[in-house]
């Protein structure tokens, strides 16, 4: 960095960076230069977007005044050990609000865009999320940097600016049709580009053999091609703090040097298809969840981030000439899933390579700055990359992986003598179905910790996914359970019950969740279960008012809420709700039940599915058929109702959660990892209704067995069964609930008699239903209906719903935050 070339003699330039006032007046007066000179419209004449716009760049240079003084502050206390949070996905929702109430200016903004006759409330409408990310992972990270930010800690988060984010889902007759997400085409108010600071990334070419100077035998890479990586800041503001931290997304650009080289062969064509296929890295986001996308591209998107980010690490963040054998003293790189693995060779590159460690020593350093998390137990979902792809897109760092894993199986060989077998199964390199390399394996190898994401799911990675490498390195493997911010999750989502629990425990419980338990001995104060309960009444209010805007749905009202929502995966089952669904149903038109006496539900689906996920999409046509079906017939009197809003995000997630009663969290026990949704949930004071799966299982043990409807087999059961041999038509046979159901499904009832719209689905859950949704059902109509029981008990229902919140503390991104502190990170923090 370079200042002034000569002393300042203005004492405004001499002295620390000067914020705008915390008044109205200093605010409108931010606001009107943004307006007049940033979007260079004046007020009379301005649209929405302008003063939205306007807005937004206001509040962020009040960002950006304690954004600078974080880095002073960080500058003056190095060295300092720092974390990098390496990730693919940034799920960040809007902005606006999170920035206005993290530097508490959210009143003074009120008041500001009233005295210029502007209602505020317009203008939050008007931000379009940032959706750079598909589902719980990317969620997770936006999560964690709050909770960074929140408490001060020394931390760099680093990711992709995708173009497009994840997909906006529509219905067409049903059926999701989805449509780019061009969430910067009317700006990036909240982006600090620095265009001027290029990142070359490199790629393909070969591998050369020298002799270096020392005499030693060399290898050195000669790239074929390579892009630019742009550097975007976005400011991450901690909670009442002062505390801003840094969001770095890269952009791809074509280099200059490569367009100047075909323009001057003349063709202006092929410069332009440079450009295009340079800037394609950046370009979008796989809309992909839990299963890998093995696409080349998807490997040039994962390398280039990580390439850009170790560079900037090394190259901005330390001290000029600082020397690389202390890294493992300054930063720790926190691995959020297998995608940006390729860091591990690539840190490895860089000190052979670059600055010409030896080997040892490199991987010495190299295995110190890594940690890992795993965010799955499908093995389906463990990320391999094809060895020919690797050794033509990155062909030194398949060289690092090969002697890394050389070395790696010589030391098994040599702690297991004669165990072949294990070996292979170890190795980072898969043999088959094709040579691959294995990236959990890659991760695991290099990483100083590796951990779960959910008591049960470290339990299981440990005995099973990553079985051989626990009995290896037992010290290696740990459990960080999950976590959501109370900001954005409660405060800022759920204003009601903000003000209710304020006005009970006093301030301080949203950066000090465990405070929360303060509000046990209220869960037997009649008086405290009546205002708990108008609070979901008006959010209940607030989200039928939502979805009548913004889907043009109609909620009935006094109903209870049961909301499943979630990525759109077989093992979540939300076919196994779906069956629930058409039970009750059948049950109010079969004449069984008298519909006076039913417990009124609306069932609130939201779920996205990956483009080319196949049964995934027909779960969805399924359930807006039966949605539309249900919806429609007047046997039903009013007693269900089942609302798929499109394009679950989430916006809509912070509107939703805060009304629904009853939270569905039915995956297949041993397969969701954690949940988060589900930990939202419980802290809005819904009851959960969930298998013994991830981190259902911590919630449940928390609020107690009696305020959690649990159901289905457990983990070791399952395994058992399937052991056994699993047959989903013997359920189907012997259950008559259940052949009702499926039978009604298969008959054509829900799809306007159309039977071959149902054939494929109904077909897989009768042969396969891999994920045990029949074995289930009996156990999850019996829970069911112990919920409607106890809703029937309303003062009841809100002793156990406050409980919920009560003991749901734990929960909060900031206790995960600091466990990764604590036990893997070993970071000091400075609030
Ligand atoms: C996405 C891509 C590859 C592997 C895993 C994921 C993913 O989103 N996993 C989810 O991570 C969440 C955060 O840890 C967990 O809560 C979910 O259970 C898990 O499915």
């Amino acid at each position: 960095e370079t200042g002034p070339t000569s002393e300042p003699t203005s004492p405004l330039a001499r002295g620390p960076v000067i914020s705008p006032p915390h008044t109205v007046e200093g605010f409108v007066k931010a606001f009107l230069h943004e307006l007049n000179f940033g979007q260079g419209v004046p007020l009379a004449t301005s649209s929405q977007t302008d003063q939205y716009l306007a807005l937004a760049r206001t509040v962020r240079s009040y960002l950006m005044a304690r954004w600078l003084e974080t880095a002073r502050k960080r500058r003056a206390s190095q060295p300092q050990k720092m974390v990098g949070y390496l990730s693919a996905e940034y799920l960040l929702g809007r902005q606006l609000d999170n920035a206005l109430s993290a530097t508490e200016l959210r009143e003074v903004a009120t008041d500001a865009m009233k005295a210029c006759g502007i209602d505020i409330e317009d203008l939050r409408a008007q931000e379009v999320e940032p959706g750079l990310g598909n589902g719980g992972l990317g969620r997770l990270a936006a999560c964690f940097i709050d909770s960074l930010a929140t408490l001060g800690a020394p931390s760099i988060a680093y990711g992709i600016r995708y173009e497009f984010g994840i997909f906006r889902q529509t219905f067409v007759d049903g059926r999701q049709v989805e449509q780019p997400d061009a969430w910067l085409s009317s700006g990036d108010p909240w982006g600090v580009p620095h265009p001027e600071l290029e990142v070359p990334v490199n790629f393909g070419g070969h591998t050369e053999r020298y002799v270096g100077e020392d005499g030693r035998e060399r290898s050195r890479w000669v790239p074929g091609w390579g892009v630019i990586g742009l550097r975007y800041n976005y400011m991450v503001p901690g909670y009442h703090n002062g505390v801003v931290n840094t969001l770095r997304l890269w952009r791809a650009r074509a280099t200059n040097a490569f367009d100047l080289h075909i323009f001057n062969a003349g063709d202006y064509a092929e410069a332009v298809r440079a450009q295009t296929f340079a800037e394609n890295i950046s370009k979008v986001l796989y809309p992909e969840d839990s299963t890998p996308q093995g696409k080349e591209l998807r490997l040039q998107q994962q390398y280039f981030f990580v390439a850009c980010s170790i560079k900037d690490f090394l190259t901005h963040t330390m001290p000029k000439g600082f020397d690389v054998r202390e890294l493992p003293e300054r930063i720790i790189f926190q691995l959020n899933d297998t995608h940006p693995v390729i860091a591990i060779p690539e840190l490895m590159r860089i000190l052979v390579d670059e600055h010409d460690l030896e080997w040892d020593q490199a991987w010495g350093i190299t295995k110190q700055c890594f940690a890992y998390t795993c965010h799955t137990l499908l093995p389906e979902a463990l990320e391999v990359w094809p060895v020919s792809l690797m050794e033509r897109l990155l062909p030194r760092h398949m060289e690092i992986i090969y002697r890394i894993n050389e070395e790696f199986l010589d030391d098994l060989r040599e702690a297991y003598p004669g165990d072949e077998l294990r070996v292979r199964r170890m190795s980072i390199i898969a043999d088959h179905p094709e040579r691959s390399v294995r990236m959990a394996h890659l991760a695991t190898v290099g990483s100083v910790k590796v951990n779960g994401v959910a008591a049960l799911h470290s339990q299981l990675l440990k005995d099973k996914v990553l079985n051989d490498f626990s009995e290896l390195w037992p010290d290696r493997f740990t459990n960080v359970t999950n976590g959501v911010t109370p900001r954005r999750f409660i405060r800022q989502s759920n204003p009601a019950l903000t003000g209710l629990i304020t006005e009970t425990i006093g301030k301080g419980w949203v950066s000090d969740l465990d405070r929360l338990a303060e509000l046990q001995a209220y869960s037997d104060d009649p008086e405290f279960r009546e205002k708990f309960r108008a609070v979901k009444a008006a959010n209940k209010e607030r989200i039928t008012d939502v979805l009548a805007k913004r889907d043009g749905i109609q909620l009935p009202q006094g109903h209870m809420l049961d909301v499943m929502v979630k990525r759109l995966h077989e093992y979540k089952r939300q076919s196994l709700k779906m069956l629930h669904i058409v039970t009750l149903y059948d049950r109010l038109i079969s004449g069984e039940v008298d519909p006076a006496s039913v417990t009124p539900r609306t069932v609130v689906f939201g779920a996205k599915a990956a483009p080319g996920y196949h049964m995934a999409k027909e779960t969805i046509f399924l359930i807006n058929s039966i949605a539309k079906t249900v919806n429609a017939d007047p046997r039903v009197q009013g007693r269900l109702f089942v609302a798929f809003p499109p394009n679950y995000n989430v916006t809509l997630a912070e509107k939703l959660i805060p009304a629904a009663d009853l939270s569905e969290q039915i995956s297949l026990a041993g397969k969701e990892a954690s949940g988060t949704g589900n930990m939202k949930f419980a802290l809005n004071g819904a009851l959960t209704i969930g298998t013994d799966d991830g981190a259902n299982v911590e919630i449940r043990e928390l609020v107690g067995d009696e305020n959690f409807f649990l159901f289905g087999m457990d983990e070791p059961a399952v395994a058992e069964l399937q052991a056994r041999g699993y047959r989903p038509g013997d359920y189907y046979e012997s259950d008559a609930n259940l052949k009702r159901a499926i039978d009604l499904i298969a008959s054509g009832h829900f799809t306007d008699g159309n039977r071959d719209a149902v054939s494929a689905f109904v077909g897989d859950l009768l042969s396969n239903d891999r994920f045990l949704a029949l074995a289930d059902y009996a156990s999850y109509l019996e829970a069911q209906d112990r919920v409607e029981a106890a809703y029937a008990d309303q003062e009841e229902w809100s002793r156990k719903a406050i409980l919920n919140v009560a003991r749901t503390g734990f929960f909060s991104s900031d206790r995960s935050m600091r466990d990764y502190i604590d036990r893997i990170w070993h970071i000091k923090t400075n609030a």
